[in-house]
């Protein structure tokens, strides 16, 4: 109860607090992976991983050579945003580099 009487129906206090859960939630993932062909040449697949995929010459080469064997591989996770403009940044530069070079987005399980 308050000084001025009023309770607001609210009743003496029990001493229970009831905690709200905060509602973050964590935002999905997509992959964003790179497809083999067979014109894109190689140092230009690792340029590629390095300036967009922010991946050491190492890693980038590793992850070349995977899409070059397997027809497939990994550049990256992101949210789907980011995922979406890098697979669009990328085509347009190969594009521009008159390579046929593709990516696509998958979502994470
Ligand atoms: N297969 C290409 C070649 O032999 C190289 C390559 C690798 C192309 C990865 C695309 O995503 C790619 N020149």
């Amino acid at each position: 109860m308050s000084k001025d009487g009023s309770d607001k129906g609210m009743g003496p206090s029990t001493g229970l607090v009831t905690k709200t859960k905060p509602k973050t939630k964590r935002p999905s993932l997509y992959k964003v992976l790179m497809l083999n062909d067979d014109y894109t040449p190689m140092e230009f697949v690792v340029h590629v991983l390095q300036q967009f995929f922010n991946k050491n010459r190492e890693d980038a080469t590793r992850i070349m050579f995977q899409v070059h064997n397997n027809g497939v591989g990994l550049c990256g996770l992101y949210t789907y945003e980011v995922a979406e403009t890098k697979v669009t940044n990328v085509m347009d530069f190969a594009r521009r580099h008159q390579h046929p070079l593709k990516c696509t987005i998958e979502k994470e399980s």
